[in-house]
């Protein structure tokens, strides 16, 4: 079968535009997919900048403006990096410009925006995905296929917490991940956002939560990440955060599983503490993205005298995408998990198939998002069901 080229218009070139492009570029080298990405265009506000990333990340051309992008003809795929109060905008126009979409995460500002997506690329008969990754760690979908093989039997806890300290210092500036008009919420939205999706990929669908969300710094000096994650702007203007620095939550899923989350930007000395534990019927996993090419397992079948956890290096042929990058054990890292998820979309763009997860994952994920939010403010259990 002869290979599709799949034309991608890429917005935004900081953090997540650098996983991309990176992503697009390697898909190729390492995957036989159906679908080969051609790195058209980039597209930010900044005319210097923008062209100095197009140069350096690779990209033919570059936009300043995200709506000529999708209006040119030489484009198959949207990928939108922008932050988080741009996402439906773009996605509904690129939608109705018959453009696939790739969006960050987290899908919208709101449920109503998310299902304003979805019903838009289901109109237009796009494809769509969302860029959750950390499902793409070869440990973490080898997780998944011990749970459907039924080695945890049925599932009774799961405990996830996402620990970052980046914005503890408080002159680290008001950046547009903590301003609510920009981001929508703050730890929540933006780590235990992840741990969700991670949830519902292995143990199930939520039924109902029960949260509370704190913000330590109520304000920050107004100011840019220059010096990155350990930017600090001294004397000047403060501005107010209006977002969570922490999000705990409890949750009891639809198949009577009950779950634990913690996201917070506080925890230091964890930089990028994203982990889960997972007890069963007939065992356990648990995973550490700071560790992560290794499951935890532990299987109650073990012989008596010889049971608890036991490390699988998942870097074998037989764990998922690990075949396609080094010899067993050779590891890999964060990046290969975005050229994972993008080679799963470029099959799905080349064979006209949805991949997973997709804007009805991101939907069911900011349901939950908004569930913890009105718990949080009413100090109530919230139904899943009542923020559709
Ligand atoms: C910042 O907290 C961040 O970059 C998140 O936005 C990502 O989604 C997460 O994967 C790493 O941390």
């Amino acid at each position: 079968m002869s290979k599709k080229q799949i034309r991608i218009g890429m917005i935004g070139y900081k953090f997540m535009g650098k996983a991309h492009s990176h992503a697009y570029r390697d898909v190729p080298f390492f995957f036989d997919s159906d679908g080969i990405p051609v790195m058209q265009a980039i597209c930010g506000r900044n005319e210097g900048a923008v062209k100095a990333a197009a140069q350096k990340l690779g990209w033919a051309s570059y936009e300043t403006d995200w709506r000529k992008l999708i209006e040119r003809d030489d484009i198959d795929l949207i990928d939108i990096g922008a932050p988080n109060n741009a996402h439906a905008e773009i996605a509904i126009a690129a939608a109705q410009a018959g453009k696939h979409i790739l969006c960050e995460k987290p899908l919208a500002m709101s449920v109503e925006q998310a299902q304003k997506m979805l019903e838009a690329v289901n109109k237009a008969g796009v494809i769509h995905m969302i860029c959750h990754n950390y499902r793409f760690v070869p440990a973490v979908q080898y997780a998944k296929k011990l749970i459907d093989e039924g080695k945890l039997g049925s599932i009774y806890h799961i405990r996830a917490n996402y620990l970052q300290d980046w914005i503890i210092d408080p002159n680290f500036p008001l950046v547009w991940r903590l301003k609510k008009e920009v981001c929508g919420t703050g730890a929540l939205g933006d780590l235990a956002a992840h741990s969700l999706d991670l949830a519902r990929f292995l143990v199930g669908e939520f039924k109902e939560v029960n949260g509370m969300m704190e913000t330590f710094i109520k304000e920050r000096p107004i100011g840019e990440m220059s010096g990155g994650l350990s930017a600090s702007v001294k004397g000047g203007a403060l501005g107010k955060v209006d977002v969570d620095d922490a999000s705990i939550f409890m949750a009891r899923f639809e198949n009577g599983a009950v779950g634990v989350f913690e996201a917070t930007r506080f925890a230091g000395g964890n930089r990028n503490g994203n982990r889960f534990e997972i007890n069963g019927t007939k065992g356990s996993i648990r995973w550490d993205m700071e560790q992560m090419n290794t499951l935890q397992f532990y299987s109650a079948d073990d012989e008596t005298g010889t049971q608890g956890f036991r490390s699988i290096n998942c870097q074998e042929e037989v764990h998922p995408f690990a075949g396609a990058y080094w010899p067993p054990a050779h590891i890999i890292g964060y990046e290969h998990t975005f050229i994972n998820l993008i080679s799963e979309l470029m099959n799905g763009i080349a064979n006209g198939k949805n991949p997973t997860p997709n804007f009805e994952d991101g939907l069911n994920n900011q349901m939950v998002l908004e569930a913890v939010e009105k718990s949080a403010q009413t100090g109530r259990w919230v139904s899943i069901s009542d923020v559709r």
